[in-house]
């Protein structure tokens, strides 16, 4: 019987990438002095790295192999990440990003029906908290039962372990949950942790290969689609 859903953040609460995450590493990276600028195409192929850090990580040995970050390597991109999450809590609290059709909805059906819920996401905790507080409602961060983020385990998707993590804390089977994902990565992710997934796709997701999840649409806008989600009709 279904008892939880899980949910990926960005690019299945609402689509962050290209007008929250990658305007703010432009930002960050301005603000650093560097003149690298993040096209939205170009976001689009560096998005195959899952993490913030890891992205710029894969950046610098791909576009910029000579560069030398003053200093320890690792704590010099941690630096420059750690401005890119301010520049991208402050997008978020300004409203600049919606939540998909459908989201807020399916939420609020699940808590009526007592389904648990929980996040499982590659992001960092506070751009979690920005984001539910300001496109939820402020007392959403108390609707998820687990907030599973970031750098809490240290695989990121594809990697399972973030699943890992959140159905352990909740004590729960694989098969009595429902994972909510729009990428390749995090359909992966979800997978290899026995999750059936439903993936609500995305403008940089749409040509991804999504073979194994229980059901592909453009949104979970459609009316009766919380209803069949809860009824576990898209499920297993
Ligand atoms: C999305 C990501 C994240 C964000 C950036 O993963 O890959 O890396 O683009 O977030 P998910 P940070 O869909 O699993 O949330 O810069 O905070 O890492
Ligand atoms: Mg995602």
């Amino acid at each position: 019987k279904l008892q939880a859903l899980i949910f990926d953040v960005d690019g299945t609460l609402a689509d962050t990438e290209r007008d929250g995450h990658r305007v703010a590493f432009n930002r960050a990276f301005a603000e650093a002095g560097l003149d690298w600028d993040w096209s939205v195409e170009r976001y689009g192929e560096l998005l195959s790295v899952t993490g913030g850090k890891e992205r710029i990580q894969r950046y610098l040995t791909t576009d910029h192999p000579n560069f030398e970050p003053p200093g320890d390597r690792r704590e010099w991109i941690a630096a420059l990440h750690k401005a890119k999450t301010a520049h991208y809590t402050q997008l978020i609290e300004a409203s600049v990003v919606p939540l998909r059709p459908g989201v807020k909805r399916l939420l609020q059906a699940a808590r009526e029906q007592g389904l648990r819920l929980a996040i499982a996401t590659t992001t960092t905790p506070a751009n979690v908290t920005a984001l539910l507080q300001t496109a939820l409602a402020p007392d959403s961060l108390d609707w998820f039962e687990v907030i599973a983020a970031g750098d809490i385990v240290p695989a990121k998707k594809p990697a399972p372990d973030i699943y890992h993590y959140a159905l352990q804390a909740m004590q729960l089977d694989p098969q009595d949950c429902l994972a909510f994902e729009d990428s390749h990565a995090g359909l992966q992710s979800a997978r290899q942790a026995a999750l059936a997934t439903v993936i609500t796709v995305n403008g940089y997701t749409q040509a991804q290969d999504f073979t194994g999840a229980s059901l592909v649409i453009d949104h979970l806008g459609e009316p009766d689609l919380p209803f069949k989600v809860l009824a576990g009709e898209t499920g297993k």
